[in-house]
């Protein structure tokens, strides 16, 4: 009997942005697959590859289900996309939804006419059920975590319990070419991604891990990751490791574990990109820094989130400003690279229901940010800081909070999926607040600090070295009007992504 065929699908992050990384979701939940029994087909949209062909060409009467992962957003949009196509292909085979938005808004996904079942939740063990019984033509009633459509009803099953993910077999790489998700890095080091833990403990207000993963961490042992590690050096040369984990740093002895096996074993590589929590990490040793230094621990994460102790309560931050000062002198002692992710524009009912309050909260939490970022590296050297203007996603507290100061929230899959975390979404955010907040981020901090410096003297040339400047005095002297550099760069940029979507639509013709 000829094997039945699983197609999962990844989709692009933006309209315009591709990432380049494994397609972690979908090896993941591929775990328990039997490939004795079922073949594996992964496509991840990918600039390399003619995805959209590869997805259709990959369906055929032998599929068993078509899957996709998605995040709420764009993600949905280019999934519906290519679903048609499948669908037009063959209108019979079953649609499966994975991921943070299906797994928030299981009900809602399965309205619209381009799902059939979603996975709600961790998949692993979910999708190896779900595969079986479509396989066998058994009834899906039993299978827990899921949702799915009967005779015209949506029925949403019972609750999975999550489960330990040191229960699952290492990823099996085969599934995808992995040498096209090494990315060079700025370094030029060969840099793959990881995921070696799931979920996070804390409350953050704004995030979905809480209410995805009940605020359990779920991680591989030490072990496990050092075997993947070893097998990915070994197998694909690769010098960088870059974490995708929620909170890589929960069990700081895990961490001990890694770093002290990668400097016995003499690996010469580095990692980082970690997610991390100012309070957590500042409970290190003294011993564990500088051993993180020595293992090649080059950048962590911090959602800093904001500048005042009231805007770190409201999004349940369970840390203080001083703890972002102090954790930047702790990684500058150690030479590790700070990326700091910050958020203005927050929902404070009921002051959101009048726009001039609105406006001036904003603007102190401009200024809050600055001032903290200005003790915390008073050298005025700046790696890295991310700045985003807050976007409500479903599912958390902040939504609820969202919606009572005037958030409209998309009502289906198909209003979520233009859902743009680059526009403003939220009615509180005043022109004048917008604006500045712009600056901000798609200007003065990207500019001002190293982390695009390479990517931008590419983009620019000598160009780079004025914007750089004009930045940092932007920042001292905290002008935000007269948007002269950003209008000139939306422009680039704008010329830029019709150039590209123009040379993608003639890809896809031929
Ligand atoms: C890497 C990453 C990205 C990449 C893209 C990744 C990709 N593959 O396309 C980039 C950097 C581009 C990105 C961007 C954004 N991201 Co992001 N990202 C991540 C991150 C760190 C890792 C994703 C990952 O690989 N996880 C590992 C896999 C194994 O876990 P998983 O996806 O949960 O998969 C499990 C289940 O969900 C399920 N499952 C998943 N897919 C499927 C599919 C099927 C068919 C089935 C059956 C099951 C299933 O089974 C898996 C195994 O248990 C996550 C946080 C995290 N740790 O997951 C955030 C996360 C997904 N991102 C998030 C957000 C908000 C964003 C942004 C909107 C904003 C931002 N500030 O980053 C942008 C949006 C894109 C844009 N317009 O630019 C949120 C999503 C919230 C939501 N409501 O969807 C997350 C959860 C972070 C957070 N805690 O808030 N992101």
């Amino acid at each position: 009997m000829t094997k039945k065929c699983i197609v999962l699908f990844m989709p692009k992050p933006s309209e315009y942005g591709y990432y380049r990384g494994l397609p972690l979701a979908l090896m993941e939940i591929c775990k328990l697959i039997d490939k004795k029994k079922f073949d594996v087909k992964i496509v991840a949209a990918h600039p390399d590859f003619d995805y959209k062909k590869e997805a259709i060409d990959a369906v055929d009467e032998n599929t068993l289900l078509f899957g996709v992962s998605a995040m709420t957003g764009y993600q949905i949009k280019n999934s519906i996309e290519i679903i048609k196509f499948v669908r037009k292909k063959n209108p019979n085979i079953p649609i499966v939804w994975g991921g943070y938005h299906a797994s928030i808004l299981p009900k809602q996904t399965l309205e619209s006419a381009y799902a059939d079942i979603v996975v709600i939740g961790q998949g692993q063990r979910t999708f190896a059920e779900l595969a079986q019984a479509l396989a066998n033509g058994k009834p899906l009633d039993k299978i827990r975590g899921i949702g799915y459509k009967c005779n015209g009803k949506i029925k949403i099953n019972a609750e999975r319990e999550l489960e330990d993910v040191n229960n699952f077999p290492d990823i099996d790489f085969s599934l995808v070419d992995v040498e096209k998700h090494v990315i060079i890095n700025e370094d030029g080091k060969r840099y793959i991604n990881l995921c070696t833990s799931f979920g996070c403990p804390h409350r953050c207000t704004f995030c979905v891990e809480p209410i995805i993963f009940k605020r359990r961490w779920l991680a591989l042992k030490p072990e496990r990751v050092l075997k993947t590690m070893k097998y990915l050096i070994e197998k694909h040369n690769i010098e960088f490791f870059g974490f995708n984990d929620s909170n890589f740093f929960v069990d700081k002895e895990r961490v001990r574990k890694i770093c002290t096996e990668i400097v016995k074993n003499k690996w010469k590589i580095q990692w980082g990109d970690a997610n991390g929590r100012t309070r957590e990490m500042l409970m290190y040793d003294e011993k564990l820094w500088k051993l993180m230094a020595e293992s090649g621990c080059k950048s962590i994460l911090i959602g800093a989130e904001a500048g005042s102790q009231e805007m770190l309560e409201l999004v349940g931050k369970d840390a203080t400003v001083e703890d972002t000062v102090n954790f930047a002198r702790v990684t500058r002692e150690h030479n590790i690279d700070v990326v700091y992710s910050l958020m203005v524009g927050l929902p404070k009912h009921p002051e959101c229901l009048k726009k001039s309050e609105a406006e001036k909260i904003v603007m102190r939490e401009i200024r809050d940010i600055l001032e903290m970022m200005d003790k915390s590296l008073p050298e005025k050297k700046y790696h890295a800081i991310l700045l985003f203007v807050y976007t409500p996603y479903p599912g958390n507290p902040l939504f609820e909070v969202s919606k009572k100061c005037g958030f409209k929230e998309p009502k289906s899959l198909e209003e979520w999926a233009d859902f743009e975390i680059v526009s403003n979404n939220v009615p509180w955010l005043s022109k004048k607040a917008y604006s500045a907040a712009q600056q901000l981020m798609d200007f003065v901090f990207p500019y001002a600090c190293d982390y695009y410096k390479k990517k931008h003297i590419r983009s620019l040339g000598p160009l780079h070295d004025f914007f750089h400047k004009t930045a940092l005095w932007r920042w001292k002297h905290r002008a935000f009007g007269f948007q002269i550099e950003l209008s000139a760069l939306k422009a680039f940029r704008w010329a830029r992504a019709k150039a590209n979507a123009f040379k993608e639509k003639k890809r896809s013709k031929n």
